[in-house]
């Protein structure tokens, strides 16, 4: 009786670390790296690698996707307008109008852009969180990482370091990059110096703003998605999420013009 060839438990072990041990080592000078994997990095991340960038996410969680897996309140919708769609389409994310909206399945919505993010050639890198950043001659030079499983369990255990012409702070309503560069260089480009703050929930306020607050807080610190509305004062905005699709192109765009 032919058993076909045995599987070896040490095989299975040696190419799933070789070959991950070889992106992360082929990612430790990038051109950008992203931090968060909700819906402003992963679509940042995407145009970024069309347009030739060498990108990764690093994303504390075992998901990407952040907040737009639960849509609005586990409802798993997401509302966009009119001036996101073209983004849903270049993604392949179907939508129906409703109304003056565009609805999309937000679990479809997530598998899609992680997906394309995939294709396009960006790496993600799950299970890792970004604790603190580089800094060089007064510019944000790159991203400070551990396990997140080590963060969890409150090891001391130093982290390892990943160099970047730009970094992205996409961490969402927390800001936490923008937190920690605040920290380390005194002022960003805010009007005050500081991080302003969110403030309470308007939708459309919030959704042109999100665009214009996409910006560099720094050399080198781009913040994108509802981590610019936090630096930036401005609103949270609920479940409508093109504004974060927006965002996260528009990241991509300023980062792009300067890497030419
Ligand atoms: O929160 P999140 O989805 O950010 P976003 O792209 O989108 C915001 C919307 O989901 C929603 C909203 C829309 O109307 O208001 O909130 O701005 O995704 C942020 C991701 O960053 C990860 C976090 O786990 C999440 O997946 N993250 C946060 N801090 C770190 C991090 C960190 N220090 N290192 C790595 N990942």
């Amino acid at each position: 009786m032919n058993l076909g060839k045995m599987i070896s438990e040490t095989k299975i072990t040696r190419v799933i670390v070789e070959n991950a041990v070889k992106d992360f080592l082929d990612s430790l000078e990038l051109d950008v790296a992203i931090v968060g994997g909700g819906p402003s990095g992963l679509v940042a991340a995407r145009y970024l690698a069309d347009g030739k960038a060498k990108v990764a996410i690093f994303e504390r969680k075992l998901s990407v996707g952040g907040g737009m897996w639960g849509g609005g309140m586990l409802f798993p919708r997401i509302v966009v307008e009119e001036n996101a769609v073209q983004i849903l389409e270049e993604f392949g994310i179907k939508y129906k109008k409703d109304g003056d909206q565009f609805i999309a399945n937000s679990i479809e919505s997530v598998a899609k852009l992680a997906s394309m993010v995939i294709d396009s050639g960006a790496r993600i890198f799950n299970g890792i969180s970004v604790e603190d950043v580089m800094i060089r001659r007064d510019k944000i030079t790159g991203v400070v990482v551990n396990w997140t499983a080590v963060e969890i369990a409150g090891l001391h255990v130093d982290p390892l370091a990943i160099s970047s012409k730009f970094v992205i702070d996409a961490t969402g309503h927390d800001a936490e990059i923008c937190k920690v560069a605040q920290k380390k260089v005194g002022k960003l480009n805010t009007p005050s110096g500081q991080i302003e703050g969110e403030r309470s929930m308007w939708a459309e306020k919030s959704e042109r703003l999100v665009v214009e607050n996409t910006k560099e807080v720094y050399p080198g610190l781009f913040v994108a998605g509802m981590a610019a509305n936090a630096v930036f004062a401005a609103p949270r905005m609920g479940p409508i999420f093109g504004g974060m699709l927006l965002s996260g192109k528009r990241a991509a765009e300023l980062i792009l013009e300067r890497l030419i």
